[in-house]
């Protein structure tokens, strides 16, 4: 288990750069050299006992990071939950897992020998979170997971490492709207999801969020290589609650929309 937040943050964002080639343009883009504030990283697994949330999780209760919400995406047949840390100004972290007992038996059996390959110390070791795939996979197994989640195949492509990070747009200089982040990111000919619209939520939910579609980088599979989509950029712009202070969760049909930014486009 990691003893420094900062050095956990530092070595998943130098993962998520090599999986992410445009995430150092685009971090320039918004930053123009100053400091980005991070709102949130995502994480993904599978359901199954050995690397299931709660086994992610571990990483971040060591660090004092706290349980702080619940999501269910039905459609999907994914459950997540977000966790805060007391530091304000650390990241959010999203974790999902798979319900993988609701897919086909095909499915179930490909993703439980993908798990038996992994080393269960290997779950425990400091560098888990960002330690990418553990287990064999070959292109025609891509593809049938894809056909039935493309979330699953997601996961068994790129294994464990951050999914996206997310750009605090309350605390980016010279920003006060998401509609303003979004047209430097298309003048910057950087493709945003649009499923469900290029802005997710509103100010009545106190949360709006936009992301990029995820790069699509050279993946290594048993036998071929083969160019799929990676990870994405994030940007979420939070609103006050009534007491005043920035709303700190998640909504559940915008992170459905979300979730899609990793599909083929
Ligand atoms: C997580 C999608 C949800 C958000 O901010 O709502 C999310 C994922 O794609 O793994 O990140
Ligand atoms: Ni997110």
């Amino acid at each position: 288990m990691h003893t420094d937040i900062n050095k956990l943050f530092e070595n998943l964002w130098n993962d998520y750069i090599e999986m992410t080639p445009s995430a150092e343009q685009v971090h320039q883009l918004l930053s123009r050299g100053e400091t980005i504030i991070n709102d949130h990283i995502a994480l993904r697994t599978f359901n199954i006992e050995k690397v299931n949330l709660k086994v992610l999780a571990a990483h971040l209760e060591s660090l004092g990071y706290v349980d702080s919400g619940d999501y269910h995406f039905e459609a999907k047949k994914l459950k997540a939950k977000h966790f805060e840390h007391p530091d304000a100004m650390q990241p959010k972290v999203f974790i999902s897992e798979l319900l993988v007992e609701e897919f086909s038996p095909e499915l179930q059996n490909t993703i439980k020998s993908l798990v038996e390959q992994i080393d269960v110390a290997a779950t425990k070791a400091d560098n888990f979170l960002y330690s990418g795939r553990h287990w064999e996979l070959d292109s025609k197994t891509y593809e049938a997971l894809l056909a039935e989640s493309e979330y699953a195949a997601w996961v068994a492509a790129f294994g464990y490492r951050a999914n996206h990070f997310t750009v605090s747009i309350n605390h980016l200089p010279g920003y006060t709207s998401i509609l303003d982040v979004n047209e430097t990111l298309k003048k910057g000919d950087f493709v945003l999801n649009s499923a469900g619209g290029e802005v997710k939520g509103s100010a009545e939910v106190l949360l709006e969020q936009s992301s990029t579609m995820a790069d699509r980088i050279s993946v290594s599979f048993t036998d071929a290589e083969k160019e799929i989509p990676s990870c994405f950029y994030e940007f979420a712009l939070r609103y006050p609650k009534a007491d005043g202070s920035l709303y700190t969760g998640f909504v559940a049909a915008s992170a459905d929309k979300i979730f899609e930014s990793t599909n083929a486009s």
